[in-house]
């Protein structure tokens, strides 16, 4: 049997199997071995391409990156022609956007960079109408936006459903699971909260399932299967979206009452709300302000590094120059990240906003 057949196969056993506390055990290893061979499908299958589709090549720009998702024809050229000032291709026909489109759009001091994609259509993940590749573009963002139109706002289940399959997940921390494999002494499988979907018994099918016999699983929140699977699969990524329905200007008052999720309602075409936009599209973005102090300018206050919550003495080393990590050795730090103000730190240190540092060469 090839590797789709034993998936339908399993896909039709976890349809037949009804869903109770006694069938838990049963699906949850269903699931696990379904999501081993969907991975193998990947990585192995794809008429030779090997390892799957890289995406289209987009050079990173700016200090975020967000992507635009959504079905053909809903605005997404134009939304970036309206926010950017980028002339992407827009036309009354699907389809008319071909490969990725960047853009840059300048907010509050930031530089944000928006990429413009081709329409996806049902299927994408699977690799119908170049899907793959498009979605692709969605795992190095720092943002998604989901894009309907307001004939059509529920599709952004699917859209969702897309990214999904392709190992994205939006709007949720990575699960706070750790797994040690080592080479002997069997499992060693521990809960610190309590658990509503995992036992000892099902975690440890399921890792054996991934080859793991031996080694520590730590699970540190109430998990589900499938959190527990993405731990075991990887690659997978974690990102934030937002739901943006376009051509407001085509619908009656009243057409998007009651709809079961939020989203920021906009006309791209008439420029309309598209400054509240820009200002979620920042927020949600989390992008902090730092400054690098030198020995001849001191610090100046009017031009902040904008960079993301997270970021790093090493990362932003690498934006002020490619050759900077290699020549590092330390830096001060003020500010609310540093234990007392010129504290001495390494390359791991995590800088917050409105911190101050300097960086000392070798
Ligand atoms: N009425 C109205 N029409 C819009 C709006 N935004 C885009 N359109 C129209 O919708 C059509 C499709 O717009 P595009 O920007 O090309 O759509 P797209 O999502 O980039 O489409 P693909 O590249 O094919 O995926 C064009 O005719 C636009 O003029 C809007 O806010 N209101
Ligand atoms: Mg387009």
């Amino acid at each position: 049997m090839g590797i789709t057949e034993k998936i339908t196969e399993i896909e039709s056993q976890m349809a037949k199997t009804q869903k109770n506390k006694a069938t838990e055990h049963h699906l949850g290893l269903l699931k696990a071995k379904l999501a081993k061979l969907k991975k193998e499908q990947v990585s192995g299958g794809g008429k030779g391409k090997g390892g799957g589709s890289s995406g289209f090549a987009v050079k990173k720009a700016g200090n975020a990156t967000v992507v635009f998702i959504g079905l053909p024809s809903v605005g997404k050229s134009t939304l970036l022609n309206a926010m950017t000032g980028a002339k992407s291709k827009m036309a009354a026909y699907a389809f008319t956007t071909l490969t990725c489109i960047p853009g840059i759009l300048h907010y509050k001091g930031a530089q944000i960079q928006l990429l413009d994609l081709p329409g996806i259509i049902a299927g994408a993940k699977t690799g119908v109408g170049r899907g793959r590749e498009i979605l692709a573009v969605a795992r190095n963002a720092d943002l998604v936006l989901l894009i309907v139109d307001v004939f059509d706002p529920t599709y952004v289940d699917r859209l969702k459903g897309e990214l999904e399959g392709i190992g994205i997940r939006l709007d949720e921390p990575p699960p706070d699971i750790k797994i040690e494999p080592i080479l002997r002494g069997g499992l060693d499988i521990a809960f610190t909260k309590k658990q509503s979907q995992l036992d000892e018994r099902l975690v440890t099918s399921i890792v054996n399932e991934y080859g793991i016999f031996n080694g520590s699983v730590t699970i540190r929140q109430d998990a589900t299967v499938d959190q527990l699977i993405d731990v075991l699969v990887g690659n997978r990524k974690y990102i934030p979206s937002l739901v943006v329905v376009n051509k407001v200007d085509l619908a009656s008052p009243g057409k998007l009452d009651g709809l079961p999720f939020d989203y920021i309602p906009i006309s791209a075409q008439n420029s309309q709300n598209l400054e509240t936009l820009k200002e979620t599209i920042y927020q949600k973005l989390q992008l902090i302000r730092v400054y690098t102090k030198t020995r001849f300018k001191g610090v100046d206050k009017d031009d902040p590094m904008l960079v993301k919550t997270g970021t790093t003495i090493a990362d932003v080393c690498d934006q002020i120059h490619r050759d900077m990590r290699s020549l590092f050795k330390y830096a001060l730090v003020w500010g609310k990240s540093a234990k007392h103000p010129g504290q001495k730190v390494g390359l791991t240190h995590v800088l917050q906003d409105e911190d101050v540092f300097q960086i000392y060469k070798k």
